[in-house]
């Protein structure tokens, strides 16, 4: 509809009264909102900024507490859209104070003269979408209402404080401040009896100026969280000198980064580095005082795994324990309930020295919870203590409460933001909701946000909806909505996301965890700033994917779909693959594709250690195999699972699968046994087969030599390996033995017809290709024996076979014929279990350690060696990934760590 004629339906509507009319009105002045209003303004579309406070700076206008400061470094935390702004304004200081960065936004605001399009001392009270005018209808503290086509929230993550579900506030006669709403005239402490209440990042950076002025300071904490020594001063020289040395490439590189700071990504993992070593590692990063290297740069698996993390919080508590003199007190103060990372640590200035101060006392609220406020202070369950001043420093309804508090947002058909997100936060890559025209969220839960450096976060939002805005204008359309179906996949994807990380396993405010009666899911995307940006853009060139346009002169364009239907790392891994621009690993020939994998295996990451590893032959067909055998750490005899290895048939070893096998011997407690078997085409079929058997048959007979339970075996394989495995057990039945008590299958080849659907779906683009697939049946089997059971297992008998687990991944060509096997197998009355992985393709299970998500898939697959060793389940809750909603309790977490 037309402006005018909206201008006449508004004024019937509201009787005449003031409608302020724009194209995009933006809720929000701080680093968000400035940006977007300069970026509007620019593309030409009129915009409005409606900001409740009487300045711009947003959070930094409200959190004025003693000692705020920013906690990403501040050359890091800027704004980068405008290079002369970059040279136009000097940090003094490494982590800025408050004050300096409240100073910063007015410096902005003034460069690009924002003022004079920001109404303040505003509030929008409520926000409707009307269908007929196609604009957002807002009403505002104030009585102005506004009409915009476009409806931007920029209200920020960490802006609405959280009441402190306390009883008995109301009772207190002395003074009561929020660190987050800290009044703007000057609070004296000095000889006053001060209560700080919360010990995140607020409360940190806070107790130790508060303590330097009150006569006495006493911190309830109820949770103990990490704090590493901020070191603030001029910004390290070697920083500076990055990004004065290419400031262009520094800014490009934080964008694709994992956090939004130019760090790199990590290779070493935890278990490859003495313990020296990481001690080595943590104190550079403690004298380092910077964030995101601690949380990055230490060791690859930190933030992953739940070993590698504890061997990181390990060394932190102890730093605790040698600062804080008092031993209970430094007890209390050590956190034990989350994985380091998975809350968000803090940055401090004499934090834990703070509490060997004698003006100062902790109180463990988990050992005498607080019970009320009362007139004169505080009362725990076990003592009052009498105050003059209580801080709270207790936080905010973090991610969703500022889009919230503007209640209701009524949506498409009547429709409440409130009602869609009773279960938690349903978004399209953080950014819209279904249901929701022309509403956009700024950093909105399901985009990395809080979990990223947020100028650069903020910036690529900017940036990719106003870009959206135009390209909608030049298009003719008026209207943009995410779709069910986008926004569905996106939850999956974030739940996939999630179980890559830790977060999971804490109660925190990224999780809803600090708000009683919130639901509880992990909020931010945990996927990372660069993989989330390339999303994004997927999105806009790939015609929009997920959202449905409209306009009144052009027709609707909807291009339905999910954006992401790879498990993340797998994306990932992909992505690399593809950017190395590989030609097909065929053209290279059996020798130069057996040296090309021999180069990518060394590249991967160390396997971990088991108990010992063995190399040694055994008698074949045709004279010595090469085997190697992994042992558990735990005291023998073990069970014994003969493992073939994938390659078609060509590539590969007895050591190429080295971290899978690992990690199953330490998952199972089973020994494993990966035997060499030949190769085509110098051995063609049935050579590999006739191994195969051989080799279990020796290793069955010889259970004790090797220190293995006498009895039945096991068999396992990968691809072509799960090909020999499957075959294996045939000839065992056929051939009078040996006995073989389960049969673990990943990815089989198990039938030479190639059309089926995951021949064609996956033909290309997942590594395993369909012509790598021609090219090694071609090396090994001549199509007149492919038949044959021994290659085909799918068409021999099954009758009688061992129990099985089949698994199959979703973006394999392989998929199919597994699905058939396990089908078939069943039909002859075989007991199987068959596993789909979702989002993965032909590498994911091998790929240990790159691959994380590939675990829940493991931890099935050992779990079906135990069950066919007769042995007990060991499900780790930790390794499995907690569902979004759930967390682990503390006990879960360590017994996970053992
Ligand atoms: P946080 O990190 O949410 O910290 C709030 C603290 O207050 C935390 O220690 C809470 O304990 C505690 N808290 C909250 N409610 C209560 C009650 N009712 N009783 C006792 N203690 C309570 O907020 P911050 O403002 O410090 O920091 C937020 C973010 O801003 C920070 O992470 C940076 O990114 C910037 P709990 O852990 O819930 O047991």
């Amino acid at each position: 509809m037309p402006d005018a004629m909206v201008a006449a339906s508004l004024s019937e509507a509201t009787s005449g009264g003031t409608t302020q009319q724009v194209d995009v009105a933006v809720v929000g002045a701080g680093f968000a909102g400035l940006y977007l209003l300069h970026r509007l303004r620019k593309a030409g579309l009129t915009t409005v900024v409606l900001e409740e406070a009487d300045d711009v700076g947003g959070t930094w206008y409200w959190n004025r507490y003693p000692g705020a400061r920013c906690d990403i470094q501040t050359i890091d935390y800027s704004y980068t859209f405008d290079p002369e702004l970059e040279s136009a304004w000097k940090w003094s200081e490494k982590y800025a104070t408050q004050p300096e960065i409240l100073r910063y936004f007015g410096f902005v605001a003034d460069r690009y003269d924002l003022r004079r399009d920001i109404r303040f001392r505003t509030r929008i009270t409520a926000a409707t979408w009307d269908q007929a005018l196609e604009r957002w209808l807002l009403t505002t503290s104030e009585g102005a209402t506004v009409a915009c086509r476009y409806y931007i929230m920029a209200t920020g993550c960490l802006s609405t404080p959280k009441p402190p579900e306390i009883d008995g506030v109301k009772d207190f006669k002395g003074e009561v401040y929020f660190t987050g709403r800290w009044p703007h005239e000057e609070v004296k402490l000095a000889a006053k009896r001060v209560a700080v209440i919360g010990t995140g990042s607020s409360g940190i950076q806070s107790i130790p100026l508060i303590a330097e002025q009150a006569e006495h300071l006493t911190v309830f904490q109820r949770t103990p969280n990490f704090a590493l020594p901020a070191h603030n001063g001029p910004a390290p020289a070697d920083r500076v000198a990055l990004l004065e040395g290419d400031r262009a490439g520094y800014r490009e590189q934080a964008r694709w980064s994992l956090a939004g700071v130019p760090w790199p990504q990590q290779t070493a993992v935890s278990w490859q580095l003495s313990d020296a070593e990481r001690r080595e590692r943590l104190d550079e990063a403690w004298a380092k005082g910077d964030l995101v290297y601690i949380l990055t740069q230490l060791w690859a698996d930190q933030a992953v795994d739940v070993d590698g993390n504890t061997l990181l919080a390990d060394l932190i508590r102890e730093k605790i324990r040698e600062i804080v003199k008092d031993p209970e007190t430094a007890a209390a103060l050590t956190p034990h309930d989350h994985p380091f990372g998975a809350k968000r640590p803090c940055l401090d200035t004499r934090y834990y020295a703070t509490y060997n101060r004698p003006n100062v006392t902790l109180v463990n609220l988990r050992q005498e919870p607080i019970k009320s406020i009362t007139a004169s202070g505080i009362k725990t369950d076990e003592r009052t203590f009498d105050v003059d001043v209580i801080v709270f420093a207790t936080g905010f309804d973090a991610m969703t409460g500022a889009i919230m508090a503007v209640h209701p947002i009524t949506g498409r058909g009547g429709k409440s933001l409130s009602d869609v997100w009773a279960n938690g936060p349903q978004t399209y890559l953080g950014l819209t909701v279904a249901g929701f025209p022309n509403l956009f969220m700024i950093t909105g839960p399901g985009s990395p946000s809080v979990l990223s450096n947020m100028a650069v976060s903020i910036e690529q939002h900017v940036d990719w909806v106003v870009d959206r805005l135009i390209a909608m204008r030049e298009a003719g359309f008026t209207a943009i909505e995410a779709t069910e179906t986008a926004q569905a996949g996106w939850a999956r994807h974030m739940a996939d996301c999630a179980t890559l990380t830790l977060h999971r396993l804490a109660n925190t405010w990224y999780t809803g965890a600090n708000v009683p009666g919130k639901a509880q899911g992990v909020m931010p995307y945990t996927g990372g700033v660069g993989p989330y940006r390339s999303i994004c853009n997927e999105v806009a060139s790939g015609g929009m994917l997920g959202f449905r346009l409209t306009g009144p002169n052009v027709a609707e364009q909807c291009n339905d779909g999910e954006i992401v239907r790879l498990q993340p790392d797998v994306r990932l891994v992909l992505n690399m693959l593809a950017e190395m621009k590989l030609p097909p690993l065929e053209s290279f020939g059996a020798q130069g594709a057996r040296d090309f994998l021999a180069e990518f295996n060394a590249a991967r990451p160390a396997g971990r250690p088991v108990g010992e590893v063995v190399d040694g032959t055994l008698p074949g067909t045709d004279g010595p195999l090469p085997y190697r055998l992994y042992r558990p750490a735990t005291p023998g005899p073990h069970p014994i699972v003969v493992y073939f290895h994938g390659g078609g048939w060509v590539l590969g070893d007895q050591e190429s699968d080295d971290p899978f096998c690992r990690d199953m011997c330490r998952r199972t407690g089973m020994i494993f046994v990966s035997v060499g078997y030949r190769h085509a085409p110098d051995h063609r079929f049935p050579t590999a087969a006739e191994d195969g058997y051989a080799a279990t048959r020796w290793i069955a007979e010889h259970a004790a030599d090797l220190g293995g339970k006498p009895g039945p075996v096991m068999v396992a394989g990968w691809s072509a390996g799960a090909n020999i495995a499957a075959v294996t057990c045939q000839l065992a039945r056929d051939r009078g033995g040996p006995q073989i008590s389960g049969q673990l299958l990943v990815c089989p080849v198990t039938d030479c017809t190639f059309d089926r659907p995951s021949y064609n779906d996956n033909a290309t683009g997942y590594f395993l290709t369909r012509s790598l697939m021609y090219w090694f049946w071609d090396l090994y089997c001549s199509p007149a024996d492919r038949t044959d059971p021994r290659v085909s297992p799918l068409r021999g008998k099954l009758e009688g076979l061992p129990q099985a687990l089949v698994v199959t991944c979703e973006f394999d060509p392989l998929r199919d014929e597994g699905v058939a096997y396990a089908e078939a197998l069943a039909a002859a009355g075989v007991p199987v279990e068959q596993v789909n992985a979702r989002g993965h393709f032909h590498f994911s299970f091998t790929m240990v350690d790159v691959v994380i998500t590939g675990v829940s898939g493991r931890v099935q697959m050992a779990e079906a060696l135990r069950r066919f060793a007769g042995l007990p389940s060991e499900r780790r809750q930790a390794d499995e990934g907690v569902r979004p909603g759930q967390t682990a309790s503390p006990h879960e977490i360590a017994s996970a760590a053992e």
